[in-house]
């Protein structure tokens, strides 16, 4: 029988709970007795080695007890280690942090040494495994680890094992090894070329598994991690940290790496298996790779949390509220949440601390929302402007990094701001507990919300301060305002909470106010104390149903406790007797060991969903917890079929084209739409590559349940009489009619500032690459281009350009041909030949011929349905069509210039150079080649940057 022990690091608060002995024999008895079946491999594997997933043996000795086992964490990003020893003791250790999770310590290269100094980037390529870094030696790494233990705080290393360094001319690094191209003499990191990947060229297409993982990262040489040697080395550096004593390993650049490799590196390990893995795996929808896959050895980062705190405090707080029942996001007791990291403040995918206020109230709510394990980040300002954002930390003429001084250099230091230092007690407190009494105000950016009967959260995203009165589980009591300044001891804001759990908090504008009972003149007795509590469990898929093992007061059930019922999507349910506030585990069949906290939740409030680590007072199978939003839009006479495409909250987006509408009263569709009550998103299209988005771009936005699109205005209120609404069907797509026509030719009038408008088309689903093929000058004005090969087809679209940032696309909608004949000038679109001449009335053959298209074999490159809601400026002017799409840059490459040589009638050999008509044409072809050039090259720099944030 195991007896649970704590890490001394790892404990930061007495755990006051005491129990009978006589329960915990009878628990361990039923432990010994039990068969139990055994759980699935990997999870074993994590019970075992994480010691971040309670055993059975685990939670049924520590029912009566509350064992935290994941700790908050400390991103220190370019801190030396010098100042992350001294911080450990001074504040870190004090605040209650259990981790700090360090930059890569391994030896790098040194970098350009230029006016601005080396790049903070050097730390992520590897030289060779030597712990002599511009953060500090191996003998001060050594000594972090120790002063930090002191301080009872735990270091995560980031570990770098995807790759060395992208370097082609050979160097030397930081520790004073040479290196050159794919070969590193270590002696730790030992690597010639054989134990390089074969693929040589960067990544460019993330929806291809094998690249993403065997060729470059941004040019980085990549390690064949599939080989045993390279495993080995990775497992002796790893253990080598492990032996100094770090307790865990954030392995960089994981999505680069096969899982089933991750794995086997892993059980190489001896020392390093015990401790705690985090992978970076970005996730990002619609890519093979996931963040699951990687559950097997160790937890993972859940990317989409963060960016659903920056898309909701730049939208609507109230919108965070379900966020961890989510069934989308990673199971919240195998996730790592933060509000930002070192790529993402950077990138701008997430909020940063230059978000100010914002990003100060995204950490309350980091510390107080019941959803994975936090990470706080901390790093040093910069300019978020182009080659700025790389500059390195504050450094010596010779690049080591200075130690952090709070007052005087670029580190930001916001992790001593109240509403991060002061938040790690509370969450160490309250996390087991769960979330109640959620209210939203002021249009859903002001919230208040409880954490069991010890803590209260309220937020004002507004401008505004906000006066309310909120409903709490809290006893009755002054109250410190915990985030209103670091001290606490002669408190800055107070509030008094009265008898019947209720308080008067004025919020002020952009400021949270945190209440916590270990910081309170409490009084009175728990607020709650109801007779019954029904508690909802979301199922897991490997469990056939549920038990809970509860104890009020001093009473135990019997393991494993009370069947759970299977109440309504996955949620099973159990109504008991509680009292008000009472504790509990989930169980199915010896599986206990899904527990965020290692340990029992404490529950109170009469309804309450729990989820894989998250509790919260809401009752998930209530019809208001799933909000029914009737959706009409008004037909399109020349669409065949009409879909909508949607998401909300977290919840991704349907696959395009989404979803069927079914007909109801005459000219209008409808179709309903079940949310979790947050705000819609949505755009329509025909499922032919025809799209509605409202005027300006974007998606229709609305929290209404019932809306109305008609000619692009959003309306409230069903636009039909009931009596003539039809049935809401599930119908099937109409096919759509094809065109009887074999060829479009366009003329189109651009505007003054073109030279040479290009015409980007879509023959159905399948378009030219952007920026498209230039037309060709018909007459005064006039452009021209013959689409070929039409007939049979059910759409055929394009939008216009300039080869550069100006595009016509129409107002988003396209223009769409159907006719043989369409000339396109400011907008409006007639079906004559704006250039022909009445024969005889003038000299023939003004008119110059159109080239003539590449032909169909050109590749269908561009995605025209948009897999991801549409950005609010659609692609940079690009036509709302191509959306946005992971191949472009690649696309781009292979530009339609080739074709162009070979089929435009325009293009001229040397010897065609006789008269002054074909020095003319060359220049105008020479200068279009330039003009496409650079166009191809602005939109690959767009892309490369919008697709930085599914990289690395
Ligand atoms: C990561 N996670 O998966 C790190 O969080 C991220 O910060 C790392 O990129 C990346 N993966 C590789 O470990 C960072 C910078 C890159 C930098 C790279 C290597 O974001 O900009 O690349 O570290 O130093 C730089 C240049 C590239 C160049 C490359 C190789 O920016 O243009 O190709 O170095 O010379
Ligand atoms: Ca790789």
């Amino acid at each position: 029988m195991r007896v649970v022990t704590h890490r001394s690091g790892e404990r930061k608060k007495p755990v006051k709970w005491q129990k009978s002995i006589g329960l915990l024999a009878a628990a361990c008895l039923f432990v010994a007795l039990s068969a139990s079946t055994p759980a699935t491999a990997h999870l074993d594997a994590n019970a075992s080695k994480l010691q971040t997933v309670a055993t059975q043996s685990q939670i049924v000795t520590r029912a009566p007890d509350v064992a935290p086992s994941k700790n908050a964490i400390l991103n220190m990003f370019q801190w030396t280690w010098n100042s992350i020893a001294t911080e450990c003791t001074d504040v870190i250790g004090p605040a209650g942090f259990g981790y700090v999770q360090v930059s890569p310590p391994q030896e790098h290269i040194i970098g350009d040494m230029g006016a601005n100094g080396s790049p903070w980037w050097t730390s992520y390529q590897p030289v060779s495994y030597k712990l002599e870094s511009k953060l500090g030696t191996a003998e001060e790494f050594a000594a972090m680890v120790n002063t930090c233990k002191a301080a009872n705080v735990s270091i995560i290393a980031d570990a770098v094992i995807n790759h060395m360094t992208g370097q082609t001319t050979p160097g030397t690094g930081w520790g004073g090894t040479p290196y050159s191209l794919e070969n590193y003499p270590g002696p730790e990191g030992q690597y010639t070329s054989e134990h390089f990947h074969d693929c040589k060229t960067d990544i460019a297409n993330y929806g291809d598994r094998e690249e993403v993982q065997n060729c470059r990262l941004v040019a980085l040489q990549d390690l064949d991690t599939g080989s045993a040697y390279v495993q080995q080395e990775i497992a002796d550096y790893l253990d080598k940290l492990a032996n100094i004593g770090v307790a865990g390993f954030r392995i960089d650049a994981a999505k680069h790496m096969d899982a089933t490799e991750l794995e086997q590196i892993k059980s190489r390990t001896t020392s390093a298996q015990e401790k705690f893995w985090i992978h970076e795996v970005i996730g990002s929808g619609g890519e093979p790779i996931q963040p699951t896959e990687y559950l097997g050895s160790g937890d993972s980062h859940e990317f989409n949390y963060a960016r659903t705190l920056k898309a909701s405090f730049n939208g609507k707080i109230s919108n965070l509220q379900k966020l961890g029942i989510n069934q989308d996001l990673l199971e919240g007791y195998r996730a790592g949440v933060f509000v930002d990291n070192h790529d993402t403040e950077r990138n701008q995918e997430t909020l940063s601390h230059h978000a100010g206020n914002k990003y100060l109230q995204a950490n309350v709510f980091l510390f107080s929302y019941p959803y994975g394990s936090p990470s706080a980040y901390t790093g040093y300002e910069f300019a978020n402007d182009g080659i700025a954002r790389e500059f390195g930390a504050p450094q010596s003429p010779s690049g080591e990094v200075l130690d952090v001084d709070c007052a005087a250099n670029a580190f930001t230091c916001i992790h001593r701001q109240p509403e991060i230092s002061n938040m790690v007690g509370f969450y160490n407190d309250v996390r087991a507990t769960e979330l109640n009494n959620w209210q939203n105000f002021e249009n859903g950016n002001v919230v208040g919300y409880g954490r069991g009967e010890q803590g209260f959260v309220a937020l004002n995203n507004t401008e505004q301060e906000s006066k309310q009165t909120f409903r709490t589980f809290l006893p009755q009591g002054t109250y410190c305002n915990i985030v209103a300044s670091n001290e606490l001891e002669n408190c800055a804001q107070t509030y008094t909470v009265d008898a019947a759990g209720q308080v008067d908090i004025t919020v002020p504008a952009g400021k949270s106010v945190v209440l916590w009972t270990s910081h309170s003149t409490k009084t009175g007795a728990p607020v709650y104390d109801e007779g019954e509590t029904t508690v909802y469990f979301h199922k897991y898929s490997s469990w056939a149903d549920v038990n809970m093992h509860y104890g009020v007061a001093e009473a135990w059930t019997t393991p494993p406790g009370a069947s759970m019922k299977d109440t309504c999507d996955g949620w099973y349910s159990i109504t008991v007797p509680s009292n008000g506030s009472f504790e509990a585990v989930f169980n199915y069949q010896g599986d206990w060991n899904k527990q965020l906290h290692g340990g029992n939740y404490r529950l109170s409030g009469d309804k309450i969903a729990v989820t894989h680590g998250s509790a919260i007072n809401i009752d998930p199978c209530a019809a208001s917890a799933l909000t029914k939003v009737v959706v009409y839009y008004k037909a399109n006479p020349a669409w065949a079929n009409h879909n909508v495409h949607y998401g909300y909250g977290t919840k991704g987006w349907t696959t395009p084209p989404g979803e069927l509408m079914s007909p109801t009263c005459e000219g209008w569709l409808r179709k309903t739409i079940t949310t979790d009550g947050s705000e819609l998103e949505l755009v329509f299209n025909n499922g032919n590559g025809e799209w509605d988005n409202p005027i300006g771009g974007g998606n229709y936005r609305s929290d209404a349940t019932v809306i109305a699109i008609d000619n692009k205005t959003m309306t409230f209120g069903a636009p039909c009489a009931p009596e003539d609404e039809l049935p809401e069907e599930n119908p099937e797509p109409v096919e759509p009619e094809g065109l009887e026509i074999d060829q479009v030719k366009v003329f189109y009038r651009a505007p003054h500032a073109w030279t040479v408008p290009y015409i980007h088309f879509g023959r159905g689903d399948n378009w030219t690459s952007a920026p498209g093929l230039p037309m060709t000058e018909a007459c005064e004005g006039w452009y021209t281009y013959t689409i070929n090969e039409v007939l049979g087809l059910t759409s055929v679209s394009a939008v216009f350009n300039n080869v550069g940032s100006d595009w016509d696309n129409n107002n988003d909608l396209n223009y769409k041909f159907t006719t043989e004949i369409v000339a396109i000038e400011n907008g409006n679109t007639t079906f004559a030949d704006p250039c022909f001449e009445e024969p005889g009335s003038g000299e023939p053959g003004t008119e110059t011929p159109s080239p003539s298209e590449p032909g169909s074999e050109q590749p269908g490159t561009e995605t025209p349905l948009p897999t991801e809601p549409i950005p609010n400026e659609p692609s940079n002017g690009l036509p709302i069509a191509a959306g946005p799409d992971d191949g472009d840059a690649q696309v781009l490459g292979d530009s339609e210039e080739t074709d162009d040589d070979q089929d435009n009638p325009n293009s001229t050999s040397k010897g065609d150079l006789a008269d002054t008509g074909s020095v003319v044409s060359v220049l105008i072809a020479v200068l279009s080649v330039l003009l496409l050039v650079t166009g191809v090259m602005t939109l690959i720099i767009v892309r490369i940057k919008q697709n930085n944030q599914a990289k690395a």
